[in-house]
This record gives C-alpha cells, sequence and structure tokens, in this order.
C-alpha cells in the first residue's frame, strides 16, 4: 500500500536515547514500508552509540538524516527539534514513531491514509481493533488510566491521547504554537492532541497494534507519569475555572 500523493513529502521522525539494537531495523522496516517517505533520527546523544549506527545508516541511504543533540532533554524538546527542522525543510507531514519497535512502520501507510480526511491521526491501542502484544497487566492498567482520567478530566473525546505513533499535518504543527509547549515525557502527547482539538482541527483514531519492545530499556519512569499526571489536572482545573468566569 503507497501513501496518497496528495498528501505531500512526508518525513518520519524518530526520537532515540539508547536504542542502538534497534534503530537500524526500524528505520529499514520504515523505508520498505513507505519507500518515498524521508527519515529523521534524533539522538539525544545517546552513550550507547545510537547516534554513530544511524549517522552511518544516513550515509548509505540519503533519505536518512540525522539531527545530534547534546544530552538527554525529554521526548517533547526531541520532537519539537525534529518538527522544526521538517518545517525549514519544507516537509507537509510530520509522523512520530518510537524506535524500540513498539510501533510497527507498517501500520503506517493506514495512518497516513487517514490523514487524508483529519489534521492528526492517532494510532490507538485502547479503541475497538486496537491492541497491546506482550505488556504486563501492570502497564496495560496503567495506559488505560491515564487515558480515561485525561479523558474525563479535560473532556476531550479520545481514548488514546498519550499514544506515540501519529500524523500531523505540517499546518497542524504550524497553528497550535509549539513555542509554548514545555511538556516533556507522555503528556507532551496530551498535550499536542488537546492543542490541536482546541484548535477546531480534526483528530482521527485508528487502531494499532502496539508491541512490547524487545531490546533496550524503558525510558518510562517515576517523574515522568507525575509530570502527566500534575499536568493534566492543572490543564483540567484552568479550563473548567475558564468556563465559570462570567463572560464579558
Ligand atoms: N531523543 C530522545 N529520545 C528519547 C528520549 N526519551 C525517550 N526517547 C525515545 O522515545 C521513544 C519512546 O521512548 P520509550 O523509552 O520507548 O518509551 P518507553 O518508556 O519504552 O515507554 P513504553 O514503550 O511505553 O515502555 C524511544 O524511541 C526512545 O528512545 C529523550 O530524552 N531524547
Ligand atoms: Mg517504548
Amino acid at each position: 500500500m503507497e501513501i496518497p500523493a496528495d498528501l505531500g513529502r512526508v518525513l518520519v521522525i524518530i526520537p532515540t536515547y539508547n536504542e542502538r539494537d534497534n534503530i537500524e531495523g526500524i528505520a529499514r522496516r520504515v523505508r520498505d514500508a513507505v519507500p518515498s517517505a524521508d527519515v529523521l533520527v534524533v539522538d539525544d546523544a545517546s552513550p550507547d552509540g545510537t547516534g554513530e549506527v544511524a549517522d552511518a545508516m544516513a550515509a548509505r541511504d540519503e533519505q536518512i538524516r540525522v539531527l545530534h543533540r547534546e544530552g538527554k532533554d525529554g521526548l517533547g524538546p526531541a520532537y519539537i527539534a525534529g518538527f522544526r527542522w521538517a518545517a525549514e525543510q519544507g516537509y507537509d507531514v510530520m509522523v512520530e514513531m518510537d524506535a524500540d519497535g513498539s510501533h510497527q512502520p507498517e501500520q503506517l501507510p493506514r495512518l497516513l491514509a487517514a490523514l487524508e480526511d483529519a489534521d492528526l491521526v492517532i494510532g490507538a491501542r485502547w479503541v475497538p481493533g486496537g491492541e497491546v502484544r506482550n505488556w504486563p497487566r501492570r502497564r496495560e492498567v496503567l495506559s488505560r488510566g491515564a487515558n480515561t482520567y485525561a479523558r474525563l478530566m479535560l473532556g476531550i473525546p479520545l481514548h488514546d491521547a498519550t499514544g506515540g505513533f501519529r500524523a500531523f499535518r505540517a499546518a497542524t504543527l504550524e497553528k497550535i504554537g509549539l513555542e509554548e509547549v514545555d511538556s516533556r515525557g507522555y503528556c507532551f502527547q496530551i498535550d499536542l492532541a488537546l492543542r490541536t482539538l482546541r484548535q477546531g482541527l480534526r483528530v482521527v483514531e485508528v487502531p494499532i497494534t502496539f508491541v512490547e519492545r524487545v531490546h533496550g530499556t524503558s525510558k518510562m519512569n517515576r517523574d515522568v507519569m507525575a509530570e502527566a499526571a500534575l499536568r493534566i489536572t492543572q490543564w483540567g482545573i484552568a479550563d473548567r475555572v475558564a468556563r465559570l468566569r462570567p463572560p464579558r
């Protein structure tokens, strides 16, 4: 399945931190699944040498590029740097994808097809047809819980607002004001989805099969969870306060 030609130029952005054993396989799969799309690896000076592996790939394939950053600064800032680079280069579609194999490049054509009638497409686990492979029960409960909390607290119609396999139109990212985004971990994903909805743009969820990583380690930790819980609560309260205020 090739992608709809009228979407324009597509860039798949893959942030990496210590993904040496994953990056090559995932980039290859992206190139095979969507040959017309380019790939940008955004590496935060991974101590395990992921950046060098990516450079070697880029030297062999001109559709693969690498953005090197100074040190580990979180997923959000890595994506924002990637989005900026993409905008400067004139890409029309920016895709977010993890390096660890959780997001399957073979499902990317479905996301891109859905973008024809949307401004943001989210690959979703917690919708009919979506699934998760090899996750411990504890992770599933946590992810479902976080998403239910976000849906109720923020009043948004999404089932997987934390999902990180997504496709944005360049115009969407331009409209939502990336300069003001300072979320770092998972809540970066909620933040962008919320901003997109608040602009009145169309967000569509497409079911995906999410596969737990085989190589390397998760960067999920207590700080990332605390940031998400705190911010969802703050955004939810701010929204309610704003609605209580009488219009002037
Ligand atoms: N550049 C950069 N990439 C990061 C950073 N933190 C995480 N990543 C990458 O972002 C993607 C998602 O992070 P993961 O570590 O897979 O997230 P996770 O903690 O495994 O979460 P689960 O997969 O849900 O267990 C991976 O490709 C990571 O290498 C960071 O600070 N900088
Ligand atoms: Mg992961």
